[in-house]
C-alpha cells in the first residue's frame, strides 16, 4: 500500500505560496527537505506539485519511457518570450524542438565548440584586460563581470556579433532587460489569475522588456541577412539549414526564439557557474593552492591552447565541485505519463503530476556525498571517483533529450576562463567575513560577492 507524500500545513486557496520565499524559493525546498525528507508535496494556488530531494528519487525520475520535462511555472512564463524555442518548449507536442533539435545539435557537439577556442579566448582577454586595468584596489563584483562576460562570449562565439558589453557604462541593456524579465516571469507565475490584470505598470514594464530582447534579436538577425558571411556559426546553421529528416528549415519564428533561448540559456547559468566557483576556491585556499599549482606546472606562462582542455583534472574537479554545491539551474521540472509509484509503491503520483526534481538538495544528499556533504572539496570528484558515483547523483546539466545542449561550451568557456584568471591574478574577498547568499532569477548565484584582484609578480603569464 503507498503512503501519503508529507505535506506542510498550509492555507485555502494560495496553498503554500506563502511558504516558499518569493526572493529565494530555492532556500525554502532547502529547509523543507531538512524537515521532511526526500519527498514532499506542495501546492501552489490548486496545482499540485511533489518536490524530490534524494539521487534515489532523482535516478527513479530520470527514465525517459515514463516522464517528460515539465515548462511550468516560472519556465511556463518565458514562453512569453522564448516560445517554442528549445528550452521551453513543449515535447513531444511541439515539432518546432525536434526540427531545431536536430539542426542543432551538431553545431554544440564537442567538436565544434573546440572551433569557438579563438573566439572564446578573445572575449575572456577582455575580462582579463578590464581586471588588470582597475588594479587591485577596485571592488569587483565577479557576478557581474562574468555575466557581462558569458553574454559577450554566446553572442559573439555563436552568432559573431559584438555586444561590446566591457565597453558600455554599467549592465547592458540587454542583460538588465533580461534580468528583468527572468525575474518578473518567476513572479507572476505565483500571482493569482485575478490579481494579473490589475498590475498595469508591472506588465507595461514586462512587455517592454520582451520587446528590447526581441529588437537585439531581430538587429542580429537583420544585420547577418544583410551581410551573409561564409564563417559556419550557429546563427549560419539556424539560417540556412535543412533538418534532415523532414527536409525543413527553421521558420522565422523559430530562429527568433532560439537566438533569445541561446543568449538566455547561455549565459546566466554559466557566469552562475563561474561565481560559485571563484567564492568556493576562496573560501578554500587549499583548493585554490591546488588549483594554481595544477595551472602553472601545466600550462605557465606560454598562452593555453585548445589540447590544454584535457589536461587539467584539478580544474575539472573544481568545477564540478562547484555545479554541486551550487547548480545554477537549482530544479527541473517533469512529470510521468502515466500514474506512477515511487520508492518501490511507497508514493503514489498521478499521472502529469508536475514533478520538482530539486538538484540543488539531491546534490547534498547525504547518503551519497557523505556527512559533509555541504563542504567543497573537489577531491570528491578526482581519480575515478565522480564516475563510479550511484547514477543521477550530479545533474547541473539536467536529463535525456532535454539535458543542456550548451554543456560542451560551457565547459570551454568556464576552462579558460579559470587558467587565465590563475595565470595572471591573486584574488582576494573584498570582505574576509562574506559567507554566501544566494540571488535566484531563474538561475541561483552568489549575492553581494565582491573580490579583488591581484596582478601576479611571481609569474607574468602570456600578454
Ligand atoms: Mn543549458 C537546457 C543547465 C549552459 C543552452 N541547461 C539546460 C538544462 C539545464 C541546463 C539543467 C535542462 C533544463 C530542464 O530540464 O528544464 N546550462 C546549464 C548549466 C550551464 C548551461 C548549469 C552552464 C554551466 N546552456 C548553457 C549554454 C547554452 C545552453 C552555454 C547555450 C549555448 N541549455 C541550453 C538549451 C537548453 C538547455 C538550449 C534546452 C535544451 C532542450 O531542451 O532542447
Amino acid at each position: 500500500m503507498s503512503q501519503p507524500i508529507p505535506t506542510p500545513p498550509s492555507i485555502p486557496f494560495l496553498g503554500h505560496v506563502t511558504t516558499i520565499d518569493a526572493e529565494l524559493p530555492v532556500l525554502s525546498f532547502h529547509l523543507l527537505a531538512k524537515q521532511y525528507g526526500e519527498i514532499y508535496q506542495l501546492n501552489f494556488l490548486g496545482t499540485k506539485v511533489v518536490v524530490i530531494n534524494s539521487q534515489e528519487l532523482l535516478h527513479e525520475v530520470s527514465d525517459e519511457k515514463r516522464f517528460r520535462k515539465i515548462v511550468q511555472q516560472g519556465l511556463n512564463e518565458v514562453r512569453n518570450a522564448t516560445g517554442d524555442g528549445l528550452f521551453t518548449a513543449r515535447v513531444p507536442q511541439e515539432k518546432n524542438w525536434y526540427i531545431a533539435h536536430r539542426i542543432l545539435m551538431p553545431s554544440f557537439s564537442a567538436m565544434n565548440t573546440r572551433n569557438m577556442f579563438d573566439d572564446m579566448v578573445d572575449v575572456i582577454s577582455q575580462l582579463v584586460l578590464k581586471w588588470e586595468r582597475f588594479g587591485p584596489y577596485h571592488k569587483i563584483n565577479p557576478a557581474e563581470d562574468f555575466t557581462a562576460m558569458t553574454l559577450e562570449a554566446i553572442s559573439f562565439c555563436a552568432m559573431s556579433h559584438r555586444l561590446n558589453t566591457f565597453y558600455i557604462n554599467g549592465v547592458h541593456p540587454f542583460a538588465r532587460a533580461m534580468t528583468d524579465f527572468l525575474i518578473e516571469s518567476g513572479k507572476r507565475a505565483r500571482r493569482p489569475a485575478i490579481v494579473a490584470p490589475f498590475m498595469r505598470s508591472t506588465n507595461a514594464k514586462y512587455q517592454q522588456d520582451i520587446d528590447v530582447l526581441m529588437s537585439f534579436v531581430d538587429e542580429i538577425i537583420a544585420e547577418r541577412r544583410a551581410h551573409p558571411t561564409e564563417k559556419k556559426d550557429i546563427l549560419n546553421v539556424m539560417l540556412y539549414a535543412k533538418d534532415k529528416e523532414t527536409g525543413l528549415e527553421m521558420t522565422e519564428d523559430s530562429i527568433r526564439q532560439n537566438v533569445l533561448t541561446f543568449l538566455i540559456a547561455g549565459h546566466e547559468t554559466t557566469s552562475g557557474m563561474l561565481t560559485f566557483t571563484m567564492y568556493y576556491l576562496l573560501k578554500n585556499p587549499e583548493a585554490m593552492r591546488k588549483l594554481r599549482e595544477e595551472v602553472d606546472g601545466t600550462i605557465g606562462d606560454r598562452p593555453m591552447t585548445v589540447d590544454d582542455v584535457h589536461k587539467l583534472p584539478y580544474l575539472i574537479a573544481v568545477l564540478r565541485e562547484a555545479l554541486r554545491l551550487g547548480p545554477p539551474a537549482s530544479g527541473r521540472g517533469t512529470a510521468p505519463y502515466e500514474d506512477i509509484t515511487l520508492s518501490g509503491g511507497k508514493y503514489a503520483v498521478e499521472k502529469d503530476t508536475l514533478i520538482l526534481c530539486s538538484v540543488y538538495n539531491v546534490h547534498r544528499d547525504t547518503k551519497v556525498w557523505g556527512e559533509d556533504a555541504e563542504d567543497f572539496k573537489p577531491e570528491r570528484m578526482l581519480d575515478g571517483k565522480f564516475e563510479a558515483m550511484p547514477p543521477d547523483s550530479w545533474q547541473p546539466f539536467g536529463y535525456g533529450m532535454r539535458a543542456c545542449i550548451g554543456r560542451p561550451f560551457a565547459w570551454q568557456e568556464a576552462q579558460i576562463t579559470l587558467v587565465y584568471l590563475m595565470q595572471r591574478f591573486n584574488f582576494v574577498m573584498a570582505d574576509p567575513s562574506y559567507d554566501l547568499h544566494l540571488k535566484q532569477t531563474l538561475t541561483i548565484k552568489p549575492h553581494e560577492f565582491y573580490i579583488r584582484a591581484i596582478l601576479r609578480t611571481d609569474k607574468k603569464g602570456p600578454i
